[in-house]
């Protein structure tokens, strides 16, 4: 019997310094996933190439997924690029190791279409170790790469990603007239030509389902920022603001609990706006099930938005690990930059935070670090106040975002081009590169950091 037409969907390795799962999931691909298999007909292999729950007990290495849902990743050491060869470090695959992967690829059938995402700029060399893989197995299948590095770099990607389609953007009116041209019409189901998605609350729920292991899962409950700090790209990815039902944002979350969840990440950029009539009405909702849900917070959340009525209904509703964002305690810097917060808010937030239940020493605050404009003492300074008000600083390593006003300064002062490789967009290349503080200074404010 002929098989049905098929796609096979990857979320590639990671290739970097250091990496671990916290709360990843390819969320823009689990879209897309499910979109095709409301509107195709045809049939989804759907690979996570950063599931190391799916590796067998061999290769030395047993999946371990911590209480909170974070996990490690297997991985291989491989030869640095030569760009990093003076940086003393060892530079890694994360995720499957090769032969586990071409030969989970051998046995499946060959796809119509291969279509590949890559979530940071500087990840792009899984994107071609996968698009190597799949010309290996599967010879000339038309490969399609979206998603954060396709839209911030895309000039890269169509030289360098071997890739056949770079598409940048949002993939959900783009993935159906695109499966029409490559796969036929008649992989569209009927009606499915004219359809268009108007916001997340138009998309189906991601595909988690996709997945063996659903205890983790992470979720979009708005889009965009109307902020624009000098440093973050969420307006070149997004350029406007949207926020979702809160009644379908609660469904989505039963949705989850009912496939297994019970670790959902937040991944909004601006998770608490207008929270009164969006978080807040999601949280009482959830906190009325009493299902044992714990919320994550990796993306930080402004700590300015925390009130006291929020605080106790993220404590009811199941927030068990939260991270704000500082950035920095300079007030200068915060006004030069983007002035979102300010660090009288960060004294309230935790203030708030500790009455509604909290340990203040559980609560991470991001403190930003390697910012073209920050000096040292302005790091060391921000990290002291975060530890003096009993929370725990997190350095939030700086990486550079093409398109963005502080990738500007960089190529204004030399120091970066426009057409730099993505691979020194690495958050943890700085001090190599361009930035202020030397990599012994970075080692003396990280060891300051866990001491002050
Ligand atoms: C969630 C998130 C994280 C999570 C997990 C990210 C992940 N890799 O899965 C966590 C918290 C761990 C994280 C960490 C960091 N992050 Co982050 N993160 C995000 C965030 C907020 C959302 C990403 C997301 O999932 N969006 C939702 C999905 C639905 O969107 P999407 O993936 O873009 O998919 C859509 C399209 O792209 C397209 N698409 C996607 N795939 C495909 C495939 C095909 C075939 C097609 C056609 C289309 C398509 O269609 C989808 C639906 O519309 C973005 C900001 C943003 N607004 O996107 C920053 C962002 C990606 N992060 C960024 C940064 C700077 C970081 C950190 C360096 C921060 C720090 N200093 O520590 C770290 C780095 C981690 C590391 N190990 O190196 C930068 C990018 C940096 C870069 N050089 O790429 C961003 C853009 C934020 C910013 N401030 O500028 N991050
Ligand atoms: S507040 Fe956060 S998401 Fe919004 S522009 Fe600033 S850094 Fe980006």
């Amino acid at each position: 019997m002929p098989h049905n037409k098929r796609v096979l969907l990857i979320n590639p390795w990671i290739y970097d310094f250091t990496a671990c799962d916290f709360w990843l999931r390819p969320l823009g691909l689990l879209y897309l996933a499910s979109i095709i298999r409301t509107h195709t007909n045809l049939e989804i292999d759907f690979l996570d190439f950063l599931d190391c729950s799916r590796l067998g007990s061999g290769f030395g290495f047993r999946s371990r997924r911590r209480s909170d849902g974070r996990a490690s990743f297997y991985k291989e050491e491989v030869k640095k690029p030569d760009l990093f060869r003076h940086i003393p470090r060892k530079f890694s695959r994360y995720g499957w190791p090769l032969a586990q992967a071409e030969e989970f690829l051998k046995n499946l059938p060959p796809p119509e279409a291969v279509l590949l995402t890559c979530t940071m700029t500087y990840w792009y060399p899984g994107v071609q170790t996968a698009v190597e893989l799949v010309r290996k197995i599967f010879g000339q299948v038309p490969v399609v790469l979206g998603g954060i590095y396709a839209t911030l770099c895309p000039e890269h990607a169509r030289r360098q990603s071997g890739a056949e389609v770079v598409v940048t953007g949002a993939g959900e009116n783009i993935i159906l007239p695109m499966i029409k041209e490559i796969c036929g019409a008649d992989s569209l189901r009927p009606g499915s030509d004219s359809v268009s998605f108007s916001g997340l609350d138009s998309l189906p729920f991601p595909a988690y389902d996709l997945y063996q292991d659903r205890s983790t899962v992470c979720l979009l409950t708005s889009k965009g920022c109307p902020l624009n700090c000098s440093y973050c790209a969420s307006r070149l990815l997004f350029p406007g603001f949207e926020q979702r039902q809160p009644e379908r944002v609660v469904s989505e979350i039963l949705h989850f609990y009912g496939l297994g969840a019970r670790h959902i990440a937040f991944y909004d950029d601006a998770l608490l706006l207008n929270r009164q009539w969006h978080l807040s009405k999601i949280l009482e909702s959830i906190a009325r099930f009493q299902i044992g849900l714990n919320f994550h917070t990796p993306n930080g959340l402004s700590p300015r938005a925390v009130d006291g009525e929020l605080a106790t209904l993220m404590r009811k509703a199941g927030f068990t690990s939260i991270f704000l964002s500082l950035e920095s305690s300079d007030t200068d810097w915060l006004r030069q930059t983007g002035p979102k917060v300010e660090a009288a808010d960060l004294e309230r937030a935790l203030d708030c935070l500790e009455k509604a239940g909290y340990r203040r020493h559980e609560i991470s605050v991001y403190v930003l670090v390697g910012q073209p404009l920050q000096t040292g003492d302005q790091v060391r300074d921000s990290l002291k106040l975060v530890r003096q008000l009993g929370a725990r600083p997190r350095l939030a390593y700086y990486s550079p975002v093409p398109g963005t006003r502080d990738y500007e300064l960089l190529l204004e002062a030399g120091k970066l081009k426009t057409d730099s490789d993505p691979l020194v967009h690495n958050k943890l290349v700085f001090p190599y590169f361009w930035g202020s503080l030397s990599p012994e200074e970075l080692e003396e404010i990280k060891r300051a950091g866990r001491q002050s």
